[in-house]
């Protein structure tokens, strides 16, 4: 018998699809859960109709959201991960050894379950490392009610925006981000493509200029999203060295990745669209 199914998400007109094996269908409280194991991209993960992960593409996503602020950072001590319930992002992190403690705000328990359950390989030894708390709650309280100048990362790897993350990309938001970041700390946040969500995406980066004094945005791929460009922004109030590679971390670093490396990082910081960079100019 042949259980091949397609899955598709829908995105202007479009459909965005892997073919293969369904290994989960469910509804959580919050939204609709879907793995299938498909033969290129392995096991994958839909939340509400949207891609967010697959273990065989996840690395395109997952080190350039967090590498390029973790190895230009001198301190780094506390990290906060808003969402990020498949554990990409955690795993990352803790390749750094001075990271001594690291919150995963993870609004949907069941996403942390399924991910440990199907996706073993992305969370790897991450959920065993006791350097990582979990916490399911929403982000937005949990950013709301911590104490200020606490974090010194703080990693946004939330869905795409809906009624249940909307907020996660709001300047009220981003300036309550920037209340509990240390004074050197970085805000790191998908920011959406510029070709499937060009309006949220641009929203996200004007939002983020408003806040901080200092914000800059990489474009890479990640196959398995809509259009395949993505993003990732980072944003901070420390001006002088934003971003810069600290030469040391990163040869040891870029030894534990499968894509993200600085020449990789470089070109990504330059690949801005001139429609987005004409738009942003405008603002
Ligand atoms: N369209 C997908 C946006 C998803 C961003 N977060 C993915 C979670 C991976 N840790």
């Amino acid at each position: 018998m042949n259980t091949s199914v397609w899955i598709d998400e829908y995105q202007k007109n479009s459909r965005f699809g892997l073919k293969g094996k369904l290994l989960l269908k469910k509804t959580s409280i919050f939204q609709e859960i879907i793995v299938i194991e498909n033969e290129e991209y392995g096991k994958a993960l839909m939340l509400d109709g949207c891609w967010m992960t697959s273990s065989k593409d996840e690395k395109y996503y997952h080190e350039c959201l967090v590498h390029p602020a973790l190895s230009s950072l001198k301190k780094i001590s506390n990290i906060l991960i808003i969402g990020g319930g498949d554990g990409g992002t955690a795993r990352e992190c803790l390749k750094y050894p001075e990271v001594s403690n690291i919150d995963l705000v993870e609004i949907d328990k069941e996403v942390i379950k399924v991910s440990k359950e199907f996706l073993k390989e992305i969370g790897g030894n991450a959920w065993n490392d006791n350097r990582l708390s979990i916490y399911i709650n929403d982000g937005v309280k949990w950013v709301e009610t911590m104490k200020s100048n606490f974090y010194d990362v703080i990693f946004i790897d939330c869905s795409d925006p809906s009624e249940l993350s909307n907020l996660l990309f709001s300047e009220n938001f981003y300036k309550q981000c920037k209340r509990i970041l240390t004074k050197k700390g970085i805000l790191a946040t998908q920011s959406e493509s510029p070709e499937s969500f060009k309006k949220i995406h641009i929203n996200i980066l004007k939002a983020l200029k408003n806040t901080f004094k200092v914000s800059k945005t990489m474009y890479s791929f990640v196959p398995i999203y809509p259009s395949g460009i993505w993003s990732w922004t980072f944003a901070s109030d420390n001006e002088s060295d934003f971003l810069k590679p600290n030469c040391k971390k990163i040869l040891e670093i870029e030894k534990q990745c499968e894509i993200w490396n600085i020449n990789y990082q470089d070109g990504a910081f330059k690949m801005m669209p001139n429609k987005i960079s004409q738009e942003i100019n405008s603002l």
